[in-house]
């Protein structure tokens, strides 16, 4: 797909003019002077001032897709990157990435993500990074991460968690071979009102992906965190994949974590005929060089094409930030913005 200009129901694609994409630049400069560095939470704390510096006509866009009941995906091209003063793509995201080299990037997709509402990270997702980084790891090369270099089969960001973000920001550093990243939207699936009301209701599993578990038996063994983790996978709670109005409802799956209900086949016929949807109606989105694609993790599942990476320095690499649409679920104050699994 190309998103570009073009206006259909579920996507919006826009390219900033040289005087929105200066403007937005600009705001971010002012807001890393400010606030400091933009993979730490306190950068976001105080930052509204600094959002309402994004050019006028930009948050006016960022609105539109905030308050559209269709759109499922935002796409704003001609972001101010430079990947030469960046640096060479990182051969694992352990590498010491906090050297400022990205930061203007960086505070670019913090600001555009913040607009949106607000910021949030996770412990076990690259130490609580506020603003990760996928690139793709050798030894990861098989896994359904955003290191993997595999298909990345679609799914629901964090889609076995009631805190999932509500938007997920991605913003391109370089992306060589133009390797997709995948979307599908539930506003585009057709199902028979049978398998619907099925899919609205507690039927089926979603089990954490194994990275969260991963990284917190290695951070915190001993945590509670990792006891409710470990029960999310091993009895999870059942819950309905399609939630919201019945007339444009929301969605949450994770194609390869997702099951129904042991024994319920009436289930499992609906997540079947949803999945075969989901995978009909996929589209690609290239997130190239100074391309942000803003996706509404409630209405879009996505997943990235699988590709060959060449380990050089030359690979893709996208920036990420989550997004939650209301309140935090923590107490305000420090470290609120790192949730608890
Ligand atoms: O690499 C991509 O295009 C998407 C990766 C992904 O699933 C994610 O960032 O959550
Ligand atoms: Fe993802």
């Amino acid at each position: 797909m190309d998103v570009d200009s073009e206006r259909v129901p579920s996507f919006l694609g826009h390219t900033l003019s040289a005087e929105e994409a200066d403007g937005l630049c600009t705001a971010a400069r002012k807001a890393l002077a400010a606030q400091g560095s933009p993979a730490r939470p306190a950068f976001y704390e105080g930052l509204k001032e600094h959002i309402d510096r994004i050019p006028e006509s930009v948050r006016s866009i960022l609105n539109e897709f905030k308050n559209s009941p269709s759109l499922c995906a935002l796409r704003l091209s001609g972001v101010r990157v430079d990947p030469d003063a960046c640096g060479p793509t990182p051969l694992s995201w352990q590498e010491p990435l906090d050297s400022g080299r990205q930061a203007l990037e960086e505070a670019q997709l913090a600001l555009l993500a913040a607009a949106l509402g607000e910021v949030f990270a996770w412990p076990t997702i690259q130490r609580g990074r506020m603003v990760q980084n996928l690139l793709p790891v050798e030894s990861d090369r098989e896994e359904q991460s955003g290191h993997g270099s595999v298909a990345l089969e679609w799914h629901t960001e964090d889609g076995f968690h009631p805190d999932r973000c509500r938007y997920l920001a991605l913003l391109g550093i370089r992306n060589p071979d133009r390797v997709p990243t995948t979307l599908g939207t539930v506003a585009e699936v057709r199902l028979t009102d049978h398998h619907r009301s099925v899919l609205h209701q507690r039927r089926f599993l979603i089990r954490p992906d194994l990275e969260h578990l991963r990284q917190l038996a290695r951070i915190a063994p001993d945590s509670d965190m990792l006891r409710r983790a470990r029960a999310m996978h091993e009895a999870p709670e059942p819950a309905a994949l399609l939630f919201g109005a019945p007339e444009s409802p929301c969605l949450r799956i994770d194609a390869p974590y997702t099951t129904a209900v042991a024994g319920d086949d009436e289930a499992a016929e609906a997540l079947a005929a949803i999945v075969g949807e989901l995978t009909r109606v996929q589209r690609d989105v290239v997130v190239g060089q100074g391309d942000a694609l803003l996706v509404d993790n409630y209405r879009a599942v996505h997943g990235r094409r699988a590709f060959l990476p060449r380990f050089d320095g030359t690979d893709r690499w996208l920036k990420r930030v989550s997004v939650a649409a209301g309140p935090l679920p923590t107490a305000p104050g420090a470290g609120a913005r790192v949730l608890a699994i």
